[in-house]
């Protein structure tokens, strides 16, 4: 059964490209600067690559760590104080890390943000 669920916490509910930036590392403030990024979600985290094929290259790499956001106690809000842009939400993890995500294609976002909400909401009722 342990098993059965570690498989489950590696299915990937969503993925894409959006734009993003990361504005602070364990509390402490960074330089924003937007990138384009592939996002696969699951259900515990986000990884970050810069292209849709690293995913499938990392694994053949043991060596190789993606970026990755633990949703576990994260929060995540719609900002329009932090960026010129629309459509813009902030992810917040527990360690003091700061997202930007972005996409100017309405149902894009919005889709993205009701599917890292529902991961954040899920792992708070564990
Ligand atoms: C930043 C860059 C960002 C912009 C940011 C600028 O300048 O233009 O795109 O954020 O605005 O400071 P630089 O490249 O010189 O670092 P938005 O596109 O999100 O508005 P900010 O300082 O108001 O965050």
């Amino acid at each position: 059964f342990k098993n059965y669920k570690i498989t489950l916490s590696a299915v990937v509910e969503k993925e894409g490209y959006l734009l993003k930036a990361k504005i602070a590392d364990g509390g402490k403030k960074l330089r924003k600067n937007w990138s384009t990024s592939w996002i696969v979600l699951t259900a515990r985290k986000m990884e970050f690559y810069k292209e849709s094929k690293q995913p499938a290259l990392a694994n053949l790499k043991p060596g190789y760590k993606p970026e990755c956001v633990d949703l576990c106690g994260a929060r995540i809000e719609w900002t329009s104080e932090k960026s010129s842009r629309k459509n813009v939400f902030q992810i917040t993890t527990v360690s003091g890390n700061e997202f930007l995500l972005q996409s100017d294609i309405d149902f894009l976002i919005l889709d993205w943000f009701h599917a890292i909400k529902n991961a954040i909401d899920r792992l708070q009722k564990e």
